[in-house]
């Protein structure tokens, strides 16, 4: 869902391939070599977009959405450049959670949680999700609505399948925002997202619309861009379809005994609160851990130190939504700050 997907690929594919050029080559010729390709790629793409329509109408693209979808479609250099761009540091935990769920983040999602309350009840009550974690991850992915990328997703889904890196992956992503052109939820103009094609105030790719979204105000359309029934009722949607489990809790923050077997942190360790309670676990304040037999793993996104969470299995349905644990705390701990203020 976000950029945190692409970076270890491009570690893995680009770096090798800078670092061998950098040994051999001065940074002129580098940038000779990067600028040839990049007109190269402009000039092949209007044959492949040729190509790609014939396989698009076998997949059950008409001919008059591919018209109004690809024929005006551009090749934007931007979202190559994007697709490449080495993180410039690795953050830590602390530094990612001090941007994402800042005070004024917190205070923003009370505030819109109050304007919307019977809307997010009605939804909290129909999917079993909370109110909470719908606001939080709004609030996370497009700053509740306020940033959802201004790049028109199949240009940049064009770009990305044609480009080749991960051609497969956007073409198939591709394929299904066209579908939903197709079927009247947005128009190609109005299909707007981040330079990797997610979209609107949740930032789902296409193939994840296709799955989750939903219309959650009953006009026949799923409207994740401009109605906030349909962005919440998708969100919501999403979670109860990858297993949210209503009346729990995504987990808690915890503190660990000194001397923690180490080896015993990470999602594959299940034990129930009762048995990390009795490994020395307690709560931040050091008091002790709720009685429960709930299943639950230790998870430490920030490497060392005694400051930890326990996740429970609802925890791994936010993980579906994008695999970090970084995201995944981050919305636990949003949800948490924002119910605690309401
Ligand atoms: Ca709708």
């Amino acid at each position: 869902m976000n950029q945190v997907i692409y970076w270890p690929l491009m570690e893995r594919t680009v770096k090798p391939i800078l670092n061998r050029y950098l040994a051999g080559a001065t940074t002129l010729i580098l940038s000779v070599v990067f600028v040839s390709h990049a007109f190269a790629n402009a000039d092949g793409f209007s044959a492949w977009i040729k190509a790609f329509e014939k396989r698009a109408a076998n997949q059950g693209i008409s001919q008059s959405t591919l018209h109004s979808a690809m024929r005006s479609a551009e090749f934007l250099p931007r979202v190559i450049e994007l697709d490449r761009k080495q993180p410039e540091h690795t953050r830590t935990f602390n530094e990612y959670k001090r941007d994402v769920v800042s005070q004024v983040r917190i205070d923003e999602g009370r505030r819109l949680y109050r304007h919307y309350y019977s809307t997010l009840k009605e939804i909290e009550s129909q999917y079993g999700v909370p109110a909470p974690v719908i606001v939080a991850l709004w609030g996370i992915e497009t700053n509740y609505g306020k940033n959802t990328g201004g790049f028109s997703v199949v240009d940049s889904l064009a770009t990305l399948a044609y480009e080749g890196r991960r051609h497969e992956f956007f073409e198939r992503e591709l394929i299904a925002a066209l579908k939903i052109i197709q079927a009247g939820h947005i128009s190609v103009v109005n299909m707007r997202g981040s330079w990797a094609g997610a979209m609107g105030q949740n930032q789902f790719m296409p193939t994840s619309f296709m799955k989750f979204a939903v219309d959650g105000n009953g006009d026949n359309r799923k409207d994740i861009w401009g109605t906030k029934r349909d962005v919440f009722a998708s969100t919501a949607n999403y979670l109860k379809t990858v297993g949210w489990t209503p009346n729990e809790r995504w987990g808690r923050a915890v503190r660990l005994p000194s001397g923690f077997d180490t080896t015993k942190i990470g999602l594959h360790h299940k034990k129930s609160i009762n048995a990390w309670a009795m490994q020395g676990v307690t709560l931040p304040s050091g008091d002790p851990l709720p009685t429960s037999v709930l299943q639950a793993s230790i998870v430490r996104p920030q490497d060392s130190g005694r400051d930890a969470y326990l996740a429970y299995h609802n925890y791994k349905s936010i993980m579906h939504w994008n695999k970090s644990t970084y995201f995944a705390t981050s919305v636990g701990l949003l949800s948490d700050a924002i119910a605690a203020g309401i």
